[in-house]
Order: structure tokens, then C-alpha cells, then sequence
């Protein structure tokens, strides 16, 4: 997909929330659609960062000789657990920098779950099945979500504010999405659009 152009779509939606919390409604249009795997979504303060939250936990099974789900956005600091459900064992591992790993061959569920403690796409595969392949995508805000066959992707309850929203799609080898800078207002409906190229160098 070299050279090709992207384009990320940010509605910010009325507050329906007390606190004033807003949705935001994210597409994210890829040159082939539906794209073969889901796009994550986050957003970051456009100045400083979130306070980090441990302690969250997440699953990623194997199912049919497949990771299931294949695609998952975790905040930094989550722990996840590889649960097989298959009949045959697998040997699930990853060489990426952001959480380099391995669970020996094994059937039914680990014992040891996985902590996620830097941000980053965590490639999963197995030793044994060329052809399984996964993504978990850490980041470091609890504001994330993952796309629909459609690309569409809603993140839940931001609070007022400039955030930069990134978008990451398994196979778009230049990296990331061009980041957006989306300002959310209390309760001001505003719709934002871009259509920038993709850029040639990921922050992962
Ligand atoms: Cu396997």
C-alpha cells in the first residue's frame, strides 16, 4: 500500500453523558474495502498524558488455528492471557521490541498471562502454525477502540479537550496513520475531516 492515501474521519457527537464526557466517532477509510483486518483507534492529550491505570486484564484465545480476536488495542500496563481452545497445542511467541515473548507449547490455558508494560504493536505468532498471525497494539490512554468491517470505531467518554487521534492498520507497512488533532468541545457538535497521505515513518 506504498504511497497510498488515507483518510481519517473524526465526529464528535453530542454528550449524552453528566460529566459532560463526549463519543467520539472515528472512520477510517483505507484504499481497499472492507479491509481484510480492523483498524485501532486512540486518542492522546495534545499536550501531557494520561495518568497510566495497571491492573487491567485482557484475553486473547486461539480458536481454529486462529488468534481470536486478531486485532487488539490494550492499555500499557494490561495483562493478557493466551487461552487455547483448540485441540491441538500451540506455541505462541512474538520478537517485538515493545514485548518480546514466548509461551512454550502448551494446550488449554497458560499459566503464566502476559503484562504489556510498553507502548507499542506486539506482532503474535506460532511456532508451530506459520500461519496464524495477530496484533496487540499497547497504548498509553485507556481511549481506544478497534474498527468495524465498515471502519467505523467509536471512542466512549473523553472528556472536553485537544487530543491527537492515531489510527493503526495491520498492513499499512509506512506505519501509522497521519496523527489528527481533534478538539472536543462540551456538548458542540463539530466535524472534523482530513485527507492527508500516509507518512513514511511509524512512531512503533
Ligand atoms: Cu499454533
Amino acid at each position: 500500500m506504498n504511497g497510498a492515501r488515507l483518510a481519517v474521519l473524526a465526529l464528535a457527537c453530542l454528550s449524552v453523558d453528566p460529566v459532560r464526557a463526549a463519543d467520539l466517532d472515528v472512520r477510517v477509510t483505507l484504499p481497499v474495502l472492507p479491509a481484510p483486518l480492523p483498524s485501532v483507534v486512540y486518542v492522546e492529550p495534545a499536550a501531557g498524558h494520561f495518568t497510566p491505570r495497571p491492573g487491567a486484564t485482557a484475553v486473547v484465545d486461539q480458536i481454529n488455528k486462529q488468534f481470536a480476536p486478531q486485532v487488539s488495542v490494550i492499555e500499557t500496563g494490561t495483562t493478557v492471557s493466551f487461552p487455547n481452545r483448540d485441540n491441538i497445542r500451540h506455541h505462541v511467541y512474538s520478537f517485538s521490541p515493545a514485548k518480546p515473548f514466548e509461551l512454550k507449547l502448551y494446550s488449554g490455558k497458560p499459566s503464566n498471562p502476559v503484562l504489556f508494560d510498553h507502548a507499542g504493536v506486539v506482532t503474535l505468532g506460532c511456532n508451530i502454525h506459520d500461519v496464524m498471525l495477530g496484533y496487540v497494539v499497547v497504548v498509553d490512554t485507556p481511549f481506544h477502540a478497534i474498527t468495524d468491517a465498515q471502519g467505523l470505531a467509536r471512542i466512549h467518554g473523553l472528556p472536553p479537550g485537544d487530543y491527537h487521534l492515531h489510527a493503526w492498520t495491520p498492513g499499512v507497512h509506512q506505519g501509522e496513520h497521519p496523527v489528527q488533532l481533534v478538539h472536543l468541545g462540551a456538548g458542540a457538535d463539530s466535524v472534523q475531516h482530513s485527507d492527508v497521505p500516509a507518512v513514511s515513518d511509524g512512531s512503533h
